[in-house]
């Protein structure tokens, strides 16, 4: 029942159309990221791309370098038989294991005839499984100049996402102008001398291995190769093409480059493609004429106009949502961005946060836009010839992480390639549902890839583990919850039906209580000790998988009845999810991560399965679950704080949840402590990189968006039509305002408040509907119209 039909009485409130999204025009100056010194390494460079084609601009004075990546650049291929094909066979014997208590010997079991022996760790280049990896360097090198350099200034302006470099030396003023650009598919970088002549310089493009370069016609270079297939298959093809646009300079293109001299303004135009053609991995676009064509399609425009294209563009998303915390500090924001990431340990600079929180939309604009690829574990961005854990697609909280705050922060279309990824895995995993389970529906285990892979890891103790159906499940539903569009829940319902029919189909009766469990399974990466002293991984339903299976039923019962279809598939749902295992609380008044409670190898293990009911999912809630609440707590309390990135990022969403703001906080404080721009794993803490990439470390890009959905929670919270508006506001954070987070049920909301106090609310009903507003413990019920906006302000709710 919801608040609105307990209370049984309506109030429409305050009606008054007024924009929504316009606020704050005037926090620009915090919307830049900026340096007084050339970038070193990749987590120091700046990231700029159009959702395909990704660039690191590192902005030297000798040697201007741009990393260059597309985000299909996989190595490895299409491969059948990554599925064990007599898996099955030892299903039974496994899970008799497991129900007799041998959890140490299914394990092995497992380990012997589940997994497959890809890579996990980023040696994938030469396998099947393969790699993402970068396209390849542009690089700049100017004639030698000695005069000294004044003024440097390397920056990106999220808003026109546009990055500029700019100095002096020998009394020239130089600047460089880069975009990559969704619209007109290219990469443009603008160079200009303020005195004629003055640009000299050698464009060169290149890769380590796998490519050859050449010179076309008098004024570009054309690099092609083509990546290791690790088996039989054809491995992917690729092209990069540039084209120097240098009016009254000396141009001419041999096999060192693009020469130039005497330039004043040059335009250096970078296409890029490869023959990936969707997830059927068929080989049939020809890169070659691909980028040929990109490149001819914007001859004769001027930059002025490419560039105007591109901001349009880009501010379409950009400008949903605007955000300022605390006054605006602009000593800190005109501090270099490394230099204020140091400082911000010294307090008053909570503006740094809605920096962080719009870099993170800024990278979800420039890494994943319909009908392409998904942001992967570094997003697009990658160099050299391997990537960490093969910067590929991990299910078990990584890829889901990184859609987190797509919805609540106006950005709900660009989850369109996870969920067409999702889409993709049925046929594969229906395959490995039938090879490893001899199950309908579809399945995918730990990881995936460009090429559909879908069969359990190369470890049982993380590879095997199989909530990640009902996890990506999660993510096409809530996008039905955010827009309540009928027919894209149509069109995706066949993916939820195929994930809950592998559920129903291969969940097993316990021993004890006999619940409805999964088996084998694991609780993702965590492992425990058996009665007997010895560690396993392996075990039967972890509450996890128990959670996720609770959500995906309901959500498909509930989804056949909007649709119409299913009846009695809706039954066998509704009886099964009737027998899952609860969630328990053990003796320590802890969330059980298990069935039992098991003695556990790692107290402080970064993963938090079992908290996925607190959220992303709803089974718990202080209100509704007081004491499972107050069990997560504990269970946090216990995990403590310091862990990998992507883990403090959780964290964030979870004290949200329990309402605890200054608790979010500090796991912000602790996320924003600077990293070293080398931090690798198992060398030193995350943190944040110079350029605000999140270090888990490495760089994975889920951090940078899990706490960006932290930040979100913090200050807004919903289920559809129940919306609690500043639910866990920090303390420090005492003044902001907010504009255009998205609510569900399609609501947008506008907030502002002082002294920890909401000062005034709006919410814009796209759909209309019924919406309880809560603030505190005091509400206001909303009976809104489609395209109607509602003010209020606090005296509106009562108790
Ligand atoms: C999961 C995590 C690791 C890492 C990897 C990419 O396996 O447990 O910490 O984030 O994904």
């Amino acid at each position: 029942m919801t608040g609105v039909e307990r209370a049984g009485r309506w109030c429409i409130a305050l009606l008054l159309a007024c924009g929504v999204g316009t606020a704050m025009a005037a926090t620009d100056t915090n919307l830049q990221l900026h340096y007084n010194k050339p970038a070193t390494s990749f987590n120091e460079a700046l990231p700029l791309g159009n959702g395909r084609i990704g660039v690191m601009v590192y902005g030297g004075v000798a040697e201007a370098r741009y990393s260059l990546s597309e985000n299909s650049m996989f190595s490895g291929s299409r491969y059948d038989d990554a599925d064990r094909k007599d898996a099955v066979k030892y299903l039974p014997r496994i899970r008799q294991l497991l129900l007799a208590g041998k959890n140490v010997e299914a394990e092995w079991l497992t380990n012997q005839h589940f997994t497959w022996n890809q890579p996990a760790h980023g040696e994938g280049a030469a396998t099947h499984y393969g790699t993402f990896q970068g396209l390849g360097t542009l690089r700049l090198d100017f004639a030698a100049n000695d005069a000294p350099v004044h003024g440097y200034r390397r920056s990106l302006d999220l808003r026109s996402a546009t990055s500029e470099v700019s100095y002096e030396q020998g009394g020239v003023h130089y600047r460089r102008t880069l975009f990559v650009s969704a619209p007109d598919q290219v990469m443009v970088l603008q160079l200009h001398a303020d005195r004629a002549g003055a640009l000299d310089f050698l464009a060169t493009l290149g890769r380590s291995e796998r490519a050859s370069v050449q010179a076309v016609g008098t004024d570009g270079l054309l690099m092609q190769g083509q990546l290791d297939s690790g088996g039989s298959g054809e491995g992917l093809k690729f092209a990069a093409r540039v084209r120097v646009i240098a009016p009254g300079a000396t141009v001419h293109a041999d096999r060192a480059g693009v020469h130039v001299r005497n330039g004043t303004d040059v335009i250096v135009l970078v296409s890029a493609a490869t023959d990936y053609d969707g997830f059927a991995g068929r080989h049939t676009a020809d890169p070659l004429a691909a980028s040929a064509a990109d490149l001819r399609r914007v001859a004769g425009r001027s930059p002025d106009a490419l560039h105007a294209a591109h901001v349009a563009d880009f501010r379409y998303w950009f400008d949903r949502v605007a955000l300022q915390l605390g006054a605006p500090n602009h000593a800190r924001e005109r501090m270099p961005t490394d230099a204020r990431l140091a400082a911000y340990a010294d307090g008053g600079d909570p503006d740094f946060a809605a920096l962080y929180f719009q870099y993170a939309r800024y990278l979800l604009i420039s890494s994943s836009r319909p009908g392409g690829l998904p942001a992967n574990l570094q997003g697009l961005w990658a160099e050299g010839t391997s990537t960490p854990w093969n910067g590929d697609y991990h299910t078990n909280v990584n890829i889901e992480m990184n859609y987190w705050p797509a919805e609540s922060t106006g950005l709900g279309e660009l989850a369109q390639p996870l969920f067409a990824l999702t889409a993709s895995l049925q046929q594969p995993g229906a395959k490995t549902a039938q090879r490893y389970y001899g199950a309908r529906g579809w399945v995918v285990h730990t990881l995936t890839n460009i090429w559909g892979f879908t069969a359990p890891g190369a470890e049982a103790s993380w590879g095997m583990w199989q909530g990640a159906p009902a996890w990506l499940s999660f993510h096409i539903w809530d996008h039905y919850r955010y827009s309540g569009d009928r027919a894209f829940l149509r069109r995706y319902y066949p993916v939820l039906r195929g994930a809950a029919r592998f559920y129903a189909d291969t969940l097993i009766e316990e021993p004890e209580h006999h619940w409805l469990v999964t088996a084998p399974s694991s609780s993702p990466e965590n492992t425990v000790y058996m009665d007997d002293g010895r560690k396993a991984a392996i075990v039967m339903g972890p509450a996890m998988d128990e959670e996720l299976i609770r959500f995906l039923f309901g959500a498909v019962i509930e989804a056949s009845e909007t649709l119409h279809v299913d009846a009695g598939f809706r039954r066998e749902l509704a009886a099964k999810r009737a027998r899952l295992a609860p969630i328990q609380v053990g003796a320590d008044g802890r969330i059980l991560e298990y069935l039992k409670a098991y003695r556990e190898v790692e107290v402080h293990h970064r993963h938090m399965s079992h908290l996925w009911a607190l959220f992303p999912g709803d089974q718990i809630t202080p209100r509704h679950t007081p004491k499972l609440a107050a069990a997560a707590a504990r269970s946090l309390d216990v995990r403590g704080d310091d862990s990998t990135g992507w883990s403090e990022a959780y964290k964030v969403n979870l004290w949200a949840h329990l309402g605890d703001g200054n608790r979010a906080l500090r796991l912000l404080d602790v996320l924003f402590k600077p990293a070293s721009r080398d931090a690798r794993i198992g060398h030193e803490w995350a943190g944040t990189y110079p350029n605000l990439f999140n270090a888990g470390p490495p760089f994975q890009i889920d951090g940078n968006f899990g706490a960006t959905s932290g930040i979100v929670e913090m200050l807004l919270q919903s289920e559809v039509g129940d919306i609690r508006l500043l639910p866990a506001l920090p303390d420090a954070w005492r003044q902001g305002e907010v504009s255009g987070l998205h609510a569900r049920g399609g609501f947008v909301v506008d907030m502002r408040w002082q002294a920890g106090k909401l000062v005034g609310a709006t919410v814009h009903a796209i759909r209309g509907g019924p919406c309880v507003a809560h603030y505190g413990e005091r509400e206001v019920h909303l009976a809104t119209t489609a395209g109607q906006t509602y003010r209020l302000r606090p005296s509106d709710f009562t108790r």
